[in-house]
């Protein structure tokens, strides 16, 4: 059995400030998360930006360029850069940074979804910035827009012309059968890292039975031609992050997708729960991926041919 490799998603676009005073912010901050979760045992970090003023997530390429040459500069880690950006992001915006730093991975959203983050403002009585409030309110009317035109588009500008590949974000059954398809056209090329999501409001739930079904289904779309990763929205994160590894599968963690590392206990920061994930998968007897065995697995480019 192959090593496991831990991504660490450092802060995404989904918990905003009020939530955790630990969520990374600045430039500065999303840095020393990386150099922490790397050091921890994070072989690849995936990336999105803020606004240093307000906190809010942002795509400038001015924010990601703030962070990207200094994690490269100081840690063997493999950037992988968002392209799911914020849902309220048009395409454009969302490319934008990508395609000036032609990262080693992106990530890519399979499909058009809902993405409803508005139960969780009702668990906030303070809030430190006027946006958060009607930014997670207004997600009940939010449509994360991932067409087949928009995931070529991706494929073709990022992939093909910048030698990207991809951490393909399946949130349903259904974003099986359309990585199948571009797989059919011949956009695609094996080994296809796909990473299996729980917990979002609008995606398949946290049931264990989901991941089973999703790897029987991969396995027959698949074959020997993918691996699987998987990543959990809250606290369901470490139970099935865990799960994947005893199945033979990758694993994601990081306060994008949890603020927390036990049950009501915020993690103290994004090493904290790489940490935790690789005492997991060690004492299941398993080895955790080196950044260099992490792109030998995926058949990355490597970190001298991005424009980082
Ligand atoms: N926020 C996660 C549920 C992306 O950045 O492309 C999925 C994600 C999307 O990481
Ligand atoms: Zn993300």
């Amino acid at each position: 059995m192959r090593e496991i490799i831990i991504t660490c998603a450092l802060t995404g676009s989904i918990h905003t400030p009020s939530m955790s005073p630990h969520l990374p912010i600045t430039a500065d901050e999303i840095t020393a998360a990386g150099l922490g979760a790397a050091e921890a045992g994070a072989a690849i970090l995936h990336l999105h930006a803020r606004d240093p003023e307000t906190g809010k997530p942002s795509a400038e390429p001015e924010h990601f360029m703030g962070f990207l040459p200094r994690l490269k500069q100081a840690s063997a880690a493999v950037l992988n850069i968002s392209t799911g950006g914020s849902a309220v992001m048009s395409l454009d915006q969302r490319l934008a940074a990508s395609k000036q730093a032609a990262p080693e991975m992106a990530s890519l959203n399979m499909g058009t979804m809902n993405f409803a983050l508005y139960p969780m403002a009702e668990r906030i009585s303070e809030w430190k910035h006027d946006w958060e409030k009607p930014f997670l309110e207004g997600s009940d009317d939010l449509v994360f827009k991932n067409t087949p035109r928009d995931i070529a588009r991706i494929l073709t500008e990022l992939g093909r012309d910048r030698g990207a590949r991809f951490e393909f974000e399946c949130y349903d059954l259904s974003h099986l059968y359309m990585l199948r398809h571009f797989a059919d056209r011949g956009l695609i090329k094996a080994p296809f890292f796909i990473q299996f999501v729980f917990g979002v409001l609008g995606g398949m739930g946290p049931d264990p039975e989901n991941l089973t079904h999703m790897v029987r289904i991969a396995d027959k779309l698949f074959g020997e031609d993918y691996m699987f990763s998987v990543l959990a929205a809250g606290r369901h994160q470490m139970p099935l992050i865990t799960m994947s590894a005893a199945m033979g599968g990758h694993v994601r963690v990081g306060l994008e997708d949890s603020l927390t590392i036990a049950r009501g206990t915020l993690a103290q920061s994004n090493a904290e729960q790489v940490a935790k994930i690789r005492g997991i998968v060690e004492a299941l007897g398993r080895t955790v991926a080196t950044p260099d065995q992490a792109r030998a697995i995926l058949g990355l480019k490597g970190a001298d041919k991005t424009a980082i």
